[in-house]
């Protein structure tokens, strides 16, 4: 399998965790969204929305959105299950991973961020402000919801990491990315401090990519 990827990007590091749960290696492609790849015409013939992640399978075939490929991935490799056996925990731990994947990260993609910036002239203050706002809104979300609920354990969902761990883990560390603190969410910050001692999470870290830039 190929992945094309970018170290910063949300959506490929949620990718990267389930690859590492499952054990997968995949030939590895960067698409350097700072400086605009996305739009090349060789990237676009892969994803024609000029977004990362796209997985390539052996045969040819491009699979496109994270939820999508994790989806994909849990079910040609059940172990470890990253969804519950019962639909109504299915049906949770999806709504509690669309929380960050539907509603907070579309916000501040690099798309988002471009159009701020050259057609809105949005400054870089305001534009941090706007991104710390949309995802510190869906941490909140979650917060609201696994704070209170008894499905709640040692992760979102019970003791077992889902794939609305993978999602909460990618939201906190792009949270963190435009300046965002974690004091409002003790429920959030448990489960990703829980998460990134797990390697498949820490070596899915942006930072530790070999296209990161070098501290
Ligand atoms: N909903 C998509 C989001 C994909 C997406 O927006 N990826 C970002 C990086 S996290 C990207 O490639 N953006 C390019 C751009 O905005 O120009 C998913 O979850 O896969």
């Amino acid at each position: 399998m190929q992945l094309f990827t970018f170290w910063r990007s949300l959506a490929t590091l949620r990718v990267r965790i389930a690859l590492n749960l499952k054990g997968i290696k995949t030939e590895n492609h960067v698409v350097d969204l700072l400086a605009g790849h996305q739009a090349r015409p060789e990237f676009k013939a892969v994803n024609p929305q000029m977004v990362v992640p796209a997985l390539v399978l052996d045969d040819g075939q491009v699979l496109f959105q994270s939820m999508a490929i994790l989806e994909y991935l849990d079910e040609v490799q059940p172990q470890p299950a990253l969804l519950p056996t019962d639909a109504v925990g299915r049906a949770r731990v999806r709504a509690l991973a669309q929380i960050a994947v539907a509603d907070g990260h579309p916000l501040v993609t690099p798309r988002v961020r471009h159009y701020l910036e050259h057609d809105l002239h949005i400054s870089e203050p305001a534009r941090q402000q706007w991104s710390r706002h949309w995802m510190g809104g869906a941490l909140a979300a979650m917060e609201g919801h696994i704070a209170k609920d008894k499905a709640t354990g040692l992760y979102c969902h019970g003791d077992q990491i889902t794939l609305a761990d993978v999602c909460l883990a990618s939201q906190v560390i792009g949270f963190g990315f435009f300046g965002g603190t974690m004091e409002a969410l003790p429920t959030v910050a448990r489960i990703h401090a829980r998460c990134m001692e797990h390697s498949a999470f820490a070596n899915a870290h942006p930072l530790k990519q070999p296209d990161a830039p070098k501290p």
